[in-house]
This record gives C-alpha cells, sequence and structure tokens, in this order.
C-alpha cells in the first residue's frame, strides 16, 4: 500500500471543515495511519515548501501556515499520493473541479485549505517533518479489499 501526506491549513480549522475534510477523505477508503493537530514552526514550514524558496508567494505562504494550528496526517491507500491529489482538487480553487475539497470550499490560492504531497517521494519527505516512525499505526479497516 503506497502512503501520503496530508495537512488541513489553518483556515479549515478556522472554518470549522476538519471533520468535513477527514469525512471526505475516510468516504474515499484512505486509511489515516497518523494523526495529529500542531503548529507548523518556522523551521519546519520552511522545509516544507524548500521547493518554491525565493518565489513571490513564498514568504507570505509561511506566514499563513503558522497563523494557527494544522492537522497533519499519513494516509495509506491504492496509488495513495495520486487519488488524494485529485480530490483535493487544482492549487488554485478557482480552477478546481467542484467536486474536489478546494473546488468546494476554497477560495484563494493561498488558503486552499489543504495540502497533499506531489509524490511517494515528496510523501515521505514531508511526513518525516512531522511525524516519528512510532505514530505510524497499524491496523486494519473493515473496508479493506472490499472497494
Ligand atoms: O502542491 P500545491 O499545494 O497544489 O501547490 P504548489 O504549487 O506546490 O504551491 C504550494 C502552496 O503555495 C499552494 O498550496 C498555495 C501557495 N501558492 C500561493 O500562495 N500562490 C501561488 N501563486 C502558488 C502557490
Ligand atoms: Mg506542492
Amino acid at each position: 500500500m503506497e502512503r501520503t501526506f496530508a495537512y488541513l491549513k489553518p483556515n479549515s480549522i478556522q472554518r470549522g471543515l476538519v471533520g468535513e475534510i477527514i469525512r471526505r477523505i475516510e468516504e474515499k477508503g484512505f486509511k489515516i495511519v497518523a494523526l495529529k493537530m500542531l503548529r507548523i514552526s518556522e523551521s519546519r514550514a520552511r522545509e516544507l515548501y524548500r521547493e518554491h524558496a525565493g518565489k513571490e508567494f513564498y514568504e507570505p505562504l509561511l506566514a499563513f501556515v503558522q497563523s494557527g494550528p494544522v492537522v497533519a496526517m499519513i494516509l495509506e491507500g491504492e496509488d495513495a499520493v495520486k487519488r488524494l491529489r485529485v480530490l483535493v482538487g487544482k492549487t488554485d480553487p478557482t480552477e478546481a473541479y467542484p467536486g474536489s475539497i478546494r473546488g468546494s470550499f476554497g477560495v484563494s490560492v493561498r488558503k486552499n485549505l489543504i495540502h497533499a504531497s506531489d509524490s511517494v517521494e515528496s510523501a515521505e519527505r514531508e511526513a518525516r517533518i512531522f511525524f516519528d516512525e512510532s505514530e505510524i499505526n497499524d491496523y486494519s479497516l473493515v473496508i479493506e479489499g472490499q472497494l
């Protein structure tokens, strides 16, 4: 099974959308193997978004993701990285399909509600920024193998 990493950005928590977004993720068949609420430190934020260092949106993005608590998670499933990116939708919510998370709730590019890793390699790297190995759980979903 493939693993991916995601976190709900501060505006998801402030808008009371934590349950709704996690519901959509669970409903799609992803297995939550790690989950926690935390504030992102500046060093973690810089590490997470290092590919964007120097771009005009980098510093405002760092400030936004540190502006309140986030909810971080590791998700497991078949083709998890790609399938979660589809469920999340395009970066710019005005271009994201209405059935996607960003297309349903997003208003601006910066506050696009949720981050999802874009490859297996970045999923591993990003999960390690937020979680220790001991925080990742092994269990079975009742629906496993039946989707
Ligand atoms: O992977 P994804 O989150 O869909 O987009 P990225 O191109 O990696 O950008 C990361 C993050 O940066 C994006 O979720 C919002 C923010 N951002 C921005 O504020 N303004 C832009 N023009 C592009 C991205
Ligand atoms: Mg990205």
